[in-house]
């Protein structure tokens, strides 16, 4: 297991469509692996492959409280196959993104179909911070950021303060 650097905006990658999973083999329980060991030590709720530079169909999430037990949750090729009507607004914020938090408005409910880590097919119905936080690891797979949901002015704001960051470290 390793922690592994987590791709920052602008970095190219982050607007990638990534690919589906084909198999899975040690190479895909090896990618998970880190991206728990990468997630915990953010620390962070939820991450998509491509923010550590896997352009996979793959996302972990951990979304137990601090006084709760672990509850470790992998979803493979996940697809959200139904949307609400009814939106909710939930203050979001992105590994990708550091000290960047915004409030974003999306649907309520979503019902996702997904693979676990031994292949078995599965279909969720999420609400709350569960349905918030899929649709932005979905939105990662396809090479969308949360920003993506704000006005063009404060997207704009973050990409040009991160643009100048980059520049700084060279
Ligand atoms: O995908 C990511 O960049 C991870 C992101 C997930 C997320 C957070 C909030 C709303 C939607 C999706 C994060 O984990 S940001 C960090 C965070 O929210 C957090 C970190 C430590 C404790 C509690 C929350
Ligand atoms: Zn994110």
């Amino acid at each position: 297991m390793a922690v592994r650097e987590i791709l920052i905006l602008p970095d190219k990658r982050l607007r990638k469509v990534s690919e589906p999973v084909k198999k899975i083999d040690a190479g895909i329980r090896k990618l998970v692996d880190d991206m728990f060991e990468t997630m915990y030590d953010a620390p962070g709720i939820g991450l998509a492959a491509i923010q550590i530079g896997t352009s996979k169909r793959v996302v972990t999430m951990d979304l137990a409280k601090k006084e709760e037990p672990k509850n470790p949750q992998v979803f493979i090729n996940p697809e959200i196959v139904w949307s609400s009507d009814e939106k909710a607004v939930y203050e979001e914020g992105c590994l990708s993104i550091p000290e960047t938090y915004s409030d974003v408005e999306r649907p309520a409910q979503v019902k996702v179909k997904y693979l676990d880590l031994e292949g078995e097919p599965h279909e969720i119905e999420a609400n709350g911070l569960l349905s918030t936080c899929l649709q932005h690891e979905v939105d990662h797979l396809n090479g969308i950021l949360f920003i993506d949901h704000l006005s063009r002015l404060k997207r704009e704001r973050i990409i040009k303060k991160f643009r100048k960051v980059a520049k700084r470290a060279g």
